[in-house]
C-alpha cells in the first residue's frame, strides 16, 4: 500500500500553500531553508502563530510521501526562535490530517503556537 505524494498539475496549481512557497501570494516569513518555508498564520491562535510547511506540496502527514522529517529542522529552530524572540512562556505543536481532524488547507502543513502565561486555551 503507498500514495504518491506528487499531485496532479491542477492540485499542486490550486494549491494555496503551494503559491505562497512561490511567492505568488505574500507571506510574512520567519524561517526558510532548502526544504521548509516557515510563515506567519493569517489568523494567528496566538502572537507568533507560525506554519511550517514543505516546499513540495504533500497533502498531510498520512497522506502522500512521508515529509516530516524535511520540516524536522525548521521545527526546531523555529520554535526555539520564537520563544527566545517573543519571550513566550511555551509552544503548541499541532497538525490535522484530513478534513475529519479540522485540515482546511490541504498541503502539509505543522502549527508552531507560542504560548504566553495567563492566556486561554489553545485556539
Ligand atoms: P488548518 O485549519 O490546520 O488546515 O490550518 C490552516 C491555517 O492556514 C489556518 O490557521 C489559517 C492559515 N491560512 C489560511 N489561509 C492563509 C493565507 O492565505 N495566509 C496565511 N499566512 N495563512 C493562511
Amino acid at each position: 500500500m503507498s500514495q504518491s505524494s506528487a499531485p496532479g498539475p491542477s492540485e499542486a496549481q490550486d494549491c494555496l500553500f503551494c503559491k505562497i512557497v512561490a511567492g505568488d501570494i505574500p507571506s510574512r516569513t520567519v524561517f526558510a531553508d532548502e526544504h521548509a518555508y516557515a510563515f506567519l498564520d493569517i489568523a494567528p491562535w496566538h502572537r507568533g502563530h507560525t506554519l511550517v510547511i514543505p516546499r513540495r506540496h504533500v497533502l498531510d502527514l498520512v497522506h502522500g510521501e512521508p515529509a516530516l522529517a524535511d520540516l524536522a529542522p525548521a521545527i526546531d529552530t523555529v520554535s526555539r526562535l520564537l520563544v527566545d524572540r517573543l519571550g513566550a512562556d511555551g509552544l503548541n505543536l499541532y497538525s490535522a490530517a484530513g478534513a475529519v481532524a479540522g485540515q482546511e488547507v490541504f498541503h502539509l502543513h505543522v502549527h508552531l503556537v507560542p504560548r504566553y502565561a495567563g492566556t486561554p486555551g489553545m485556539r
